[in-house]
């Protein structure tokens, strides 16, 4: 991965809706300087305004000027606007523009102390059947060896694989504690929760490396809780489909159940 993409800015952003975040990002980035800038200059401003010298006694009750009550209205309008005029907005657009299942790549996502367990449906396009009971060292995610629809499912660990200028939807969830779903340069951030599956949706705009991490302190290797995130072209992403499901050493076996019927 190429560290030096990560400078002191944001992250550069290859996701379709990632610009109005960005924006947002910088209007209140911009906003805050302005007002640290202003508060420091105001606050050097009393320290010599207001020094100690002789003929000036200290005042020791609260003093409220009128034009406290003014700043403070102004920060109220701003503060409203920027929650309710500029970020609402851009949250529901993000949630209400859910792509369309059917175009879309469908992956399941378990989060675990401390790694992520992938699931890609295979060729058939259906999920195997999961069961917590079957969850064991080779089998991170309990795929029920008995369904058929989980014969060609693929499972990464820590690999995120995902074709560039497609949609993609994610069922996240998560075996134990919170977690959370973070690909800085997708946009995106979920948080994991156990017993809940909560779909997030994304597309990239451009092939390439980059690191997907957990921001939710997770337990004691929370800082190693960190993926790879491979976008690649369709035909890139098809071949390494094609390579990995189902794992060849697996495929006698998986054929084996399909002689007896
Ligand atoms: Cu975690």
């Amino acid at each position: 991965m190429d560290e030096k993409i990560y400078g002191w800015w944001l992250p550069p952003d290859v996701s379709v809706h990632g610009a109005k975040i960005d924006q947002l990002m910088s209007v209140l980035h911009w906003f805050m300087a302005l007002l640290f800038i202003g508060w420091g200059i105001f606050f050097v401003y009393c320290l010599f305004r207001f020094r100690a010298r002789p003929g000036h006694a200290a005042l020791y009750t609260p003093v409220k000027a009128l034009a406290t009550k003014y700043i403070e209205g102004f920060v109220l309008v701003v503060e409203v606007f920027l929650l309710f005029g500029l970020s609402t907005p851009v949250w529901l657009a993000y949630k209400n523009d859910v792509p369309d299942p059917s175009k879309a790549l469908h992956v399941r996502l378990v989060a675990e102390q401390f790694a992520w367990n992938f699931q890609y449906p295979g060729k058939d396009g259906k999920f195997g059947k999961t069961d917590a009971s079957q969850i064991g060292g080779d089998n991170p995610l309990g795929l029920d060896p008995e369904d058929p629809a989980g014969k060609d499912d693929l499972v990464t660990v820590n690999n995120l694989h995902i074709p560039v200028h497609r949609p993609v939807i994610v069922d996240i969830s998560s075996k134990d504690v919170i977690h959370s779903f973070n690909v800085p340069v997708l946009r995106v951030k979920q948080d994991t929760i156990p017993g809940q599956q909560i779909p997030v949706w994304f597309e990239a705009t451009q092939p390439g490396h980059f690191e997907l991490a957990c921001a939710q302190l997770c337990g004691l290797g929370h800082y190693r809780m960190r993926g790879d995130v491979l976008i690649e072209t369709p035909e890139e992403f098809a071949k390494w489909e094609a390579e990995n499901a189902p794992p060849p050493q697996e495929a006698p076996a998986a054929a084996a159940p399909e002689e007896k019927k």
